[in-house]
């Protein structure tokens, strides 16, 4: 059973932003598995003229792709995380995924800032989210109003963001006191591929 998140927002443009959370869904799935299977890597970015390394270690899979000034050349989704897309498109009722983004935070010292998914060849209408190991307080907030949702995402969890681009923003903050680590899938479209 799936929970909506209270946002139900109208957008200009006639969607309406939302955001759906299946708690456990994939409980059987295991980080310590796919932890190891992905080709992980730790990838530097430059932020007003500083270089660094990004607070976590990221793999893509999918046609090539570009983001802050991280180029990725394309790369095949293996197999086994062709089994998950299917499973996953399923439940959200949409076509496969065409691209997943890998996100390994090693502990609660690697996070990701605030930001959207809106480069011009991703599809905002779905991302989908999958995160397993500890459980790490993932925001969302509007752009203009500032105001935020905090849903708490454990091991197993399924998260669909839905036309949320646009006007929401989200982030995985820091947390001092986690020391485990937590890797989250997300599934994208491209624009334009598929049905
Ligand atoms: O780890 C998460 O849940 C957030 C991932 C995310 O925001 C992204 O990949 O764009």
């Amino acid at each position: 059973m799936d929970g909506l998140i209270p946002i139900e927002a109208p957008l200009e443009n006639g969607h309406v932003a939302r955001c759906r959370h299946w708690p456990g869904l994939l409980q059987s799935e295991s980080l310590e598995e796919w932890t190891r299977s992905i080709p992980w890597q730790q990838n530097r970015i430059t932020v007003y003229g500083k270089t660094h390394d990004e607070p976590r270690l990221t793999a893509w899979f999918g046609p090539a792709y570009t983001y802050s000034s991280i180029a990725w050349p394309s790369a095949q989704i293996p197999v086994d995380l062709q089994g998950l897309n299917k499973l996953i498109s399923n439940t959200l009722k949409c076509r496969e995924f065409d691209a997943i983004l890998c996100n390994l935070y090693r502990n609660g010292q690697d996070a990701m800032g605030w930001h959207r998914d809106n480069e011009r060849e991703i599809d905002p209408t779905i991302i989908a989210s999958v995160s397993l190991g500890a459980q790490r307080d993932f925001k969302i907030r509007h752009r203009t109003t500032r105001e935020t949702w905090t849903v708490p995402l454990g091991h197993g969890d399924l998260l669909s963001m839905e036309h949320l681009q646009l006007d929401h923003e989200h982030a995985l903050p820091r947390r001092a006191r986690i020391d485990a680590p937590r890797l989250n899938l997300t599934f994208r479209h491209f624009r334009g591929g598929g049905t």
